[in-house]
C-alpha cells in the first residue's frame, strides 16, 4: 500500500481555492463572464507570484455569485477531497465572497454549503466543517463584518475564525477586535502567518490574536526561540508544503522546513491550501513527503492524529474522525 492511500485529515483548505478550473470555466460560460485571463494555455490557473495569485483568486471567484453556486462548488470540492482519501476537512469560507458581509445573506450561503456538505457526507463519508475567514488586504472594518457573521453562526458547523490574504498589509494586531469578538462567541482561532511575513508575524499572531493554530507558520524555523515557543504553547501549524514551493518560499520539498519543525517537536499537519492553483492534491503531498523525507505509514498516522487533535470540531466529531483514521 502506498502512503497516498492512507486516510487523511486536512485543516487548511480555501473553499474557492479548491475549485477545479473546469468548474469555474463552466460557471463563467453559464454567466457569460469573460475571465479567460485567469487561465493558462493548459486550462489551469495562471499567476506569476503571490500578489498576482491573490488577484487571480478573486477574479476566478467572481463567477461564484449565488448560494446555489456555492452548493455546487461544495459538491465538486468534496468529491475531489474524498477521492484523495480525506475523511475530515476544514474549509475557509469568507462572508466577503458570500453575501458581502451581510449576516442574513451569509446565512443563506452557509445553508446551501451545509446542505451540499451533508449530502457529500452521506455519499462519501467525508466530514466538512467551516472556518469563517476574513481577508487581510480588505482591512479591519471588513474583518469586523466577517467576525459578526461568524459570531452569529458559531456552533457545531462553524467552528473557527481565521484570516488569509496579503501579509504585506498592516499587522495581525489590527484585527484584534474581530478576533476578540469571535473568541467570545466560542470559536477557535487561526491566522495565516509566517508565510510571506517572516517569524515576526507569527510572534504577532500569538501575542496579539492569541490563536491556537497558525496557517503556514513555516518561517518560524528562522527563529529558534519562536520554535521553542510553538512547542511550549502546543500551537499547531497548518503546513502546506506544495503551496510554499509553488509560491517560491522554498526551491523544492527537500528544502522545506517541515521535517526540521517536526524534529524540534512542533505540532505539524499537512494540507493543500488551494490545490488546483498549486498543482497538488492530498495524495501528491503525501507522496512528495514520502519521497523527500522517507515518511512512512506510521509517520503519517501520527501526523493525522495531531491534525485530529487540532481540529476545531466538537468532541463527538473528533471521536468519529479518530475512528475513521483507525478503522481504515
Ligand atoms: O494560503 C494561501 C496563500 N497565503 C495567503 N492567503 C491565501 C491563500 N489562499 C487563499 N488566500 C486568501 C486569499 O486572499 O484567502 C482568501 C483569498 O481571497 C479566501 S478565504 C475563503
Ligand atoms: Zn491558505
Amino acid at each position: 500500500m502506498s502512503v497516498a492511500d492512507l486516510p487523511k485529515v486536512e485543516l487548511h483548505l480555501h473553499h474557492e481555492g479548491a475549485a477545479p478550473p473546469a468548474f469555474i470555466r463552466q460557471l463563467a460560460a453559464e454567466k457569460k463572464a469573460d475571465i479567460s485571463k485567469v487561465f493558462n494555455d493548459q486550462g489551469g490557473y495562471a499567476f506569476n507570484d503571490f500578489v498576482h495569485f491573490l488577484s487571480v483568486y478573486e477574479a476566478a471567484t467572481s463567477v461564484l455569485k449565488t448560494p446555489e453556486d456555492y452548493a455546487r462548488l461544495t459538491t465538486a470540492v468534496l468529491e475531489e477531497s474524498a477521492a484523495n482519501g480525506v475523511v475530515y476537512s476544514e474549509t475557509f469560507i469568507s462572508p466577503d465572497f458570500c453575501g458581502g458581509g451581510d449576516v442574513s445573506a451569509w446565512r443563506e450561503y452557509l445553508h446551501a454549503i451545509q446542505e451540499a456538505a451533508d449530502a457529500a457526507e452521506k455519499a462519501h463519508g467525508i466530514i466538512l466543517r467551516g472556518v469563517v475567514t476574513c481577508v487581510r488586504h480588505f482591512g479591519p472594518e471588513k474583518a469586523k463584518a466577517s467576525a459578526l457573521c461568524a459570531a452569529e453562526t458559531a456552533g457545531d458547523w462553524i467552528t473557527g475564525f481565521g484570516m488569509g490574504g496579503d501579509e504585506g498589509q498592516g499587522h495581525q494586531g489590527d484585527f484584534a477586535y474581530a478576533y476578540d469578538m469571535t473568541r467570545e462567541a466560542g470559536l477557535k482561532l487561526t491566522t495565516h502567518a509566517g508565510e510571506f511575513g517572516g517569524p515576526e508575524s507569527v510572534r504577532e499572531a500569538i501575542r496579539d490574536l492569541n490563536v491556537e493554530r497558525i496557517g503556514h507558520g513555516v518561517r518560524s524555523i528562522e527563529d529558534a526561540g519562536l520554535v521553542q515557543e510553538l512547542v511550549d504553547r502546543q500551537i499547531t501549524l497548518e503546513v502546506c508544503p506544495g503551496s510554499n514551493v509553488v509560491l517560491g518560499l522554498y526551491p523544492n520539498i527537500a528544502a522545506h522546513p517541515i521535517q526540521r519543525l517536526r524534529d524540534a517537536g512542533v505540532r505539524v499537519t499537512v494540507s493543500t491550501d488551494d490545490p488546483p492553483f498549486f498543482g497538488t492534491t492530498m495524495r501528491r503531498e503525501y507522496d512528495m513527503l514520502n519521497q523527500a523525507f522517507g515518511w512512512d505509514a506510521d509517520d503519517f498516522a501520527a501526523l493525522n492524529k495531531t491534525a485530529a487533535e487540532a481540529a476545531f470540531c466538537d468532541e463527538d466529531t473528533r471521536a468519529r474522525i479518530l475512528q475513521k483514521l483507525e478503522t481504515a
